[in-house]
C-alpha cells in the first residue's frame, strides 16, 4: 500500500523512456546506499565489473508490485561511476532483455547474470533465462552473449542454445542460475553456478562457451545457498556466497529465510573449496547476493537490500560498501563489510514504544522459519513472509503460548495494536482466546482492558488503564483444530503511551523480569 504510488510512477516512467536514453546513460548523484533510491527503478543482483577504467555494476531489475511475492524481472540495467565515494553514477536502463538476446529464451526472469571481458578483449554476459520449448522440469538456463561495450548491443555468443541447462553440457536435476566467471591470469576460463544449496562448477574454452571437462559438484562451502561469486587476489582463489544455515547461534543467520555473504577459498580455481566466515550480515530484504571487485586499489563489495523507497523481499535496491582485507593471516581473509546507508531522517516523536523493547517469546529458540525480531519492526505487509513474522508452529503444538516485551526502564502504557496471521495450510490460526499481563512483583492482567480481538489481517486494538512497567506479556490461547492445537503467529506487536515520545530501537538486550524465565 504504502508503495503503490512510486511503483506507478516507475512504470510510467518506464514506459515513456526514449530508447536512446538506455545507451547514454543517466545522471544520478547517490547520496549512499542504496545507490538508486527513489523507488523509481529497483536494482538487483549486482555484478560489479571494471571496463576502461570504469566501475560498472550491471543489475537485474525487480518490477513486482508491493505485495506480490515473485520476481518479476523482465530486464537487465546497468549503473557506472569513476568515483563510487562521491555517488556520482549513471544509470543505463534496459540494457538487454533474456528474448531480445536470445531466440531461445522466454521473456521475464532475468536474474543474476554477470559480464567478464574475454581474453580476446570482448565482453561476455552470463545469463540465466528461462529456456523456451523445454521438456526439463525446471527450465532455467545459463546463455552467454557477447559485445564490445557493457551497454551493448548484446548478441547470443552460443545461437544453438544455452551453455548449462538441466540437458548440457550434461543432465542435472538442479536450477540453473546465479552463473559467476573468472578469466584466469593464463586465460583459462572457470563458470561456476547454483542455487538451494547446489553448486556446480566447470572449466570452459577460451572461446568462453564450450564446456572443457566434467563439472564438478562443490562442497565445502558451509550454508552455501545461492549467488556465488568468484574471484582471485594474490594467487587464492575466493567464493563469495548467499548462505543460509539458520539457528540461534549461527554466525551466519538466525532465520531461515534470510541469508548472510559468506566465503571460502581454495588454492586452485576448481577447489578444494575452505569455508572461511561471513561477510555481510543479513540484509532488510530475504535475498542477499554479493558481487565484489577492485577498482582504482580499493576493494568493494555490491549487494542489494530492500532499503530503496518502497522497497521490499522482490522490490531491492543495490548498495555498494568498502570491503577490507586481513594480509596478517593465511589465506589473507575478508575482514567483515560494515553496511553503510544514505543518512535517513530522524524518526518523528511516536506513541508506540514497542520499538525500543527487546522482544522474548514462550517458544524460543523459535523455529528458524520466523523472526522475533520482526514483532517489533514497525513493518507489516499485505502479503507477508515468514520471517516477517513471530510464529509458532511445530508438530505438537502446546495450548498456551505468549510473546513479551521488556524495557531497559518501566515505561507506562495503556494501548496495544497487535497483528495476527492465519495460514491454513501451515495450521496457522487466530488465537480462540488471548490477554495482556504486566510485570509489577507477578505476572498480572492489565486493568480494565477493552477487548480483545482475534481479528487477523490487520491490527487488532486493546485500550487499558495505564500500568508502569519493565515487562509486558500477550498471552495465547490456541484454537483446536482437527483435533490438535493450532500454531500461532504475530506479525506485529504495538505498545503505546498517551503521548508521542521519541523511541529509539534497543540496542542491548534489556534483562528479563520474571526471574523463573
Ligand atoms: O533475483 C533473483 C534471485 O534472487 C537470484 O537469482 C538470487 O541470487 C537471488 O538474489
Amino acid at each position: 500500500m504504502r508503495a503503490g504510488r512510486p511503483v506507478a510512477f516507475a512504470a510510467l516512467l518506464a514506459a515513456a523512456w526514449p530508447a536512446a536514453a538506455a545507451q547514454r546513460g543517466v545522471p544520478v548523484q547517490s547520496a549512499g546506499n542504496p545507490i538508486l533510491a527513489d523507488g523509481r527503478f529497483y536494482s538487483t543482483d549486482p555484478a560489479p565489473v571494471v571496463i576502461d577504467d570504469t566501475l560498472y555494476i550491471l543489475a537485474g531489475r525487480d518490477e513486482a508490485p508491493p505485495d506480490v511475492n515473485d520476481f518479476i524481472m523482465n530486464e537487465w540495467q546497468l549503473l557506472a561511476t569513476r568515483d563510487p565515494a562521491a555517488g556520482a553514477w549513471t544509470h543505463y536502463p534496459a540494457v538487454a532483455t533474456p528474448e531480445g538476446i536470445f531466440r531461445w529464451a522466454e521473456p521475464g526472469r532475468a536474474y543474476a547474470g554477470q559480464i567478464v571481458k574475454g581474453a580476446d578483449g570482448r565482453l561476455y554476459l552470463y545469463a540465466p533465462v528461462l529456456e523456451a520449448n523445454t521438456d526439463a522440469k525446471d527450465g532455467f538456463a545459463i546463455g552467454v552473449a557477447v559485445a564490445d561495450h557493457p551497454t551493448g548491443p548484446w548478441a547470443d555468443a552460443h545461437p544453438t542454445g544455452p551453455i548449462v541447462s538441466q540437458r548440457a553440457p550434461e543432465p542435472n536435476t538442479i536450477q540453473n542460475i546465479d552463473p559467476t566467471v573468472l578469466v584466469d591470469d593464463d586465460g583459462r576460463v572457470y563458470l561456476y553456478w547454483g542455487t538451494f544449496g547446489k553448486l556446480r562448477g566447470i572449466e570452459l574454452e577460451r572461446d568462453m562457451v564450450t564446456p572443457r571437462g566434467r563439472q564438478i559438484a562443490v562442497t565445502g562451502l558451509t550454508g552455501f545457498f545461492e549467488a556465488p561469486w568468484l574471484m582471485k587476489r594474490k594467487g587464492v582463489y575466493y567464493m563469495l556466497y548467499a548462505g543460509n544455515n539458520a539457528g540461534p547461534d549461527s554466525p551466519c543467520t538466525p532465520t531461515l529465510y534470510h541469508a548472510c555473504i559468506a566465503y571460502g577459498t581454495a588454492p586452485t580455481p576448481l577447489g578444494p573449496w575452505t569455508y572461511r566466515g561471513t561477510v555481510l550480515k543479513p540484509v532488510s530484504s530475504t535475498t542477499s547476493h554479493p558481487g565484489a571487485v577492485e577498482y582504482r586499489g580499493q576493494w568493494y563489495l555490491a549487494y542489494h537490500t530492500a532499503d530503496g523507497a518502497g522497497g521490499g523481499h522482490f522490490r531491492r535496491s543495490v548498495a555498494i560498501d568498502r570491503l577490507e582485507w586481513d594480509d596478517s593471516v593465511s589465506p589473507p581473509a575478508i575482514r567483515p563489510v560494515v553496511p553503510t546507508r544514505s543518512p535517513q531522517p530522524v524518526p518523528p516523536p511516536s506513541r508506540n514504544i514497542a520499538p525500543a523493547a527487546t522482544p522474548a517469546a514462550s517458544n524460543e529458540p523459535i523455529p528458524v522459519r520466523y523472526w522475533l525480531r520482526a514483532l517489533n519492526d514497525s513493518a507489516t505487509r499485505a502479503s507477508p513472509l515468514p520471517p516477517e513474522m513471530w510464529g509458532s508452529a511445530t508438530a505438537a503444538n502446546p495450548p498456551q503460548q505468549w510473546i513479551e516485551y521488556r524495557w531497559q526502564k518501566p515505561v507506562t502504557v495503556s494501548e496495544s495494536r497487535i497483528w495476527f496471521v492465519a495460514d491454513d495450510a501451515a495450521g496457522i490460526a487466530a488465537p480462540a482466546a488471548w490477554r495482556i499481563e504486566y510485570w509489577n512483583g507477578s505476572w498480572r492482567p492489565v486493568p480494565r482492558a477493552d477487548r480483545y480481538g482475534t481479528g487477523v489481517g490487520a491490527f487488532q486494538q486493546t485500550r487499558f488503564a495505564p500500568v508502569r512497567t519493565r515487562c509486558l506479556r500477550a498471552i495465547f490461547q490456541s484454537a483446536r483444530a482437527s483435533g490438535t492445537n493450532t500454531a500461532m503467529a504475530v506479525q506485529e506487536w504495538e505498545v503505546l503511551t498517551r503521548r508521542p515520545t521519541p523511541v529509539a530501537p534497543s540496542t542491548e538486550p534489556a534483562p528479563p523480569c520474571d526471574p523463573l524465565r
